[in-house]
C-alpha cells in the first residue's frame, strides 16, 4: 500500500497517510512511543543531531515517532509540508507568535478572536513590546492602510469565534504579501482542514485547537501548527523546544489520530445537523437573530461557499430579551450540555460573554462584535430530531421574554 502516496483523497490520507502495518510487524494501529528519550549509537551521532545535521529523535520535546507519524499526517490533510504537534491550540498561537515576532514588531489581527488568544495578545505579545493593531479585515482599504514598515504579521480566525465573521483568506494573503517579510497566519479550528484548507488559498501558517473537532471526543487538549519546511522548523526549534515548550504528549497523538480517522465522517453530520439547528432557531419567533454560514442570511453567504465545503457546525444566535432569556433558555436545555469547548460529539451550548470571552471588557466585547446576549452552539453528532426537540422545549420556556423587533443577523456588512 502506498500510504505516503499524496494523490489519495482526504479520508484515505487520514486513516493511512505516513503509515505502513508492515514496518510495524503488522500492527493495524500505529505503536505508541512513550520514551521520553532516544539512545544515540555513537556520541558523535548524539552530537551530530543536536546540531541539525542527523534527522533521529533524540528528545520528544523536539520529536518523537508517534508525534512525527502525526505531524506527517496533518500536513498532508492542510496541504502543508510540514506541522508541529503542541500540547494545546494556546500553546500552537503562542509558539508561532513568540518565534516570528520581536519587540518592535507590529501584528495585525483581525476583530474577533477566541478570547485566550486576544488574552495573550494583550497581556503577552502586548506587555514585551509587540504593537497589536485589531482591523477590520472584512475591510481591504483598512489593511492596506494598517500595515507600516514594522508589520510582521497577520492573524485571523475564520469564521471568528464567536460570532462566526469570516475573513477572505485569498484577499488578505495576496494583500499582505505585497509587504516585505509579512506572515500570514489563520486559526483554522473552526473549519479543520476538511471544510477549509488555507495554505491552498495563500496563508503561510495554520494553526489549530486539535482539542475540537480535529480530535473530535473531547479527551485531550492539543495544538497543531502546519507550514512550510523553514517556518515549520523554526517553529519546532524556537517556540515549541525553547520559548513554550508544549509538547504534546505520544498518548494523546495516538488519540488524536484516532479522531482524525472518522474527521470527514464527523465533519458531515456536524454540519447537517448545524443547518438543521440553524433554520429552526432562524423560524422561531423568540429569536432575534442567528448566524449561521449555511442560511441564506448569512452577510457572508457567498465567501462562506467560495472558501468552505459546508457551513461548519457552530452557531452563535441571541434570543429576544437579550442575556436573561439566553441564561433562561441555557438552564432549561436538557440534551445540550452547558459547556465551553466544541466540537465534540456530544452537542454544547456556552455564553461567552460570561466565559470564553470574559477575558474582554464589555467595552471591548461591544467594539470587537461580541453581543452580550450572544448564545453559541457546538451541534454535535446525536440524532437530529432529538437536537432539535431540545431546542424547541428549551425555546418553549422563553415566552413573556421582552420580545424586541427580529433581525437576521449578528452584524451587517458595508
Ligand atoms: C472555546 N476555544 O471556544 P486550546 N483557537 C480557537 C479556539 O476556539 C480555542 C483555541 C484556539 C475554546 C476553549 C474553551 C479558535 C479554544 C485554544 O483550548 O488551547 O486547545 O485552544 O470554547
Amino acid at each position: 500500500m502506498h500510504t505516503k502516496h499524496t494523490s489519495f483523497g482526504f479520508s484515505t490520507r487520514a486513516i493511512h497517510h505516513g503509515y505502513d502495518p508492515l514496518d510495524h510487524h503488522g500492527a493495524l494501529v500505529p505503536p505508541i512511543y512513550l520514551s521520553a528519550t532516544f539512545a544515540f549509537p555513537t556520541l558523535e551521532y548524539g552530537a551530530a543531531c543536536f546540531a541539525g545535521e542527523a534527522s533521529g529523535h533524540f528528545y520528544t520535546r523536539i520529536s518523537n515517532p508517534t508525534l512525527a507519524l502525526l505531524e506527517s499526517r496533518m500536513a498532508s490533510l492542510e496541504n502543508g509540508e510540514a506541522a508541529v504537534a503542541f500540547s494545546s491550540g494556546m500553546g500552537a498561537i503562542a509558539a508561532t507568535f513568540w518565534t516570528l515576532l520581536r519587540p518592535g514588531d507590529e501584528i495585525i489581527v483581525s476583530q474577533t478572536l477566541y478570547g485566550c488568544t486576544f488574552a495573550l495578545l494583550h497581556h503577552g505579545l502586548g506587555e514585551f513590546g509587540i504593537k497589536v493593531r485589531h482591523v477590520d479585515l472584512t475591510d481591504l482599504a483598512a489593511l492596506q492602510a494598517a500595515f507600516s514598515p514594522a508589520t510582521r504579521m497577520v492573524y485571523c480566525e475564520t469564521p471568528a469565534n464567536p460570532n462566526l465573521r469570516l475573513i477572505d483568506i485569498a484577499a488578505v494573503a495576496e494583500l499582505a504579501h505585497q509587504q516585505p517579510n509579512v506572515t500570514v497566519v489563520v486559526d483554522n479550528t473552526y473549519c479543520t482542514p476538511y471544510l477549509q484548507r488555507p495554505l491552498e488559498l495563500g496563508a503561510d501558517v495554520v494553526v489549530h485547537s486539535a482539542t475540537k473537532y480535529l480530535s473530535g471526543h473531547g479527551d485531550i487538549t492539543a495544538g497543531i501548527a502546519v507550514s512550510n519546511q523553514a517556518l515549520a522548523q523554526r517553529i519546532r526549534l524556537q517556540g515549541l523546544k525553547d520559548l513554550t515548550g508544549a509538547v504534546m504528549s505520544p498518548q494523546d497523538a495516538a488519540l488524536l489520530m484516532r479522531g482524525l480517522k472518522t474527521l470527514g465522517l464527523r465533519m458531515d453530520r456536524h454540519c447537517s445537523n448545524a443547518q438543521a439547528v440553524a433554520e429552526a432557531l432562524q423560524a422561531h419567533p423568540a429569536v432575534q437573530w442567528v448566524t449561521y454560514p449555511g442560511l441564506r442570511s448569512f452577510p457572508q453567504y457567498e465567501l462562506a461557499n467560495r472558501q468552505m465545503k459546508l457551513p461548519g457546525g457552530m452557531i452563535a444566535f441571541e434570543l429576544k430579551g437579550g442575556i436573561e432569556t439566553g441564561q433562561r433558555f441555557m438552564n432549561a436545555l436538557q440534551l445540550f450540555t452547558r459547556a465551553v469547548s466544541l466540537g465534540d460529539a456530544e452537542s454544547l451550548a456556552q455564553h461567552p460573554a460570561s466565559m470564553t470571552h470574559s477575558t474582554y471588557t464589555p467595552e471591548q466585547r461591544a467594539q470587537h462584535g461580541i453581543s452580550e446576549g450572544l448564545v453559541r452552539l457546538s451541534v454535535g453528532l446525536e440524532d437530529v430530531a432529538d437536537l432539535l426537540a431540545d431546542i424547541q422545549q428549551a425555546l418553549a420556556k422563553c415566552n413573556g421574554a421582552n420580545l424586541r423587533p427580529t433581525t437576521t443577523s449578528a452584524y451587517a456588512l458595508k
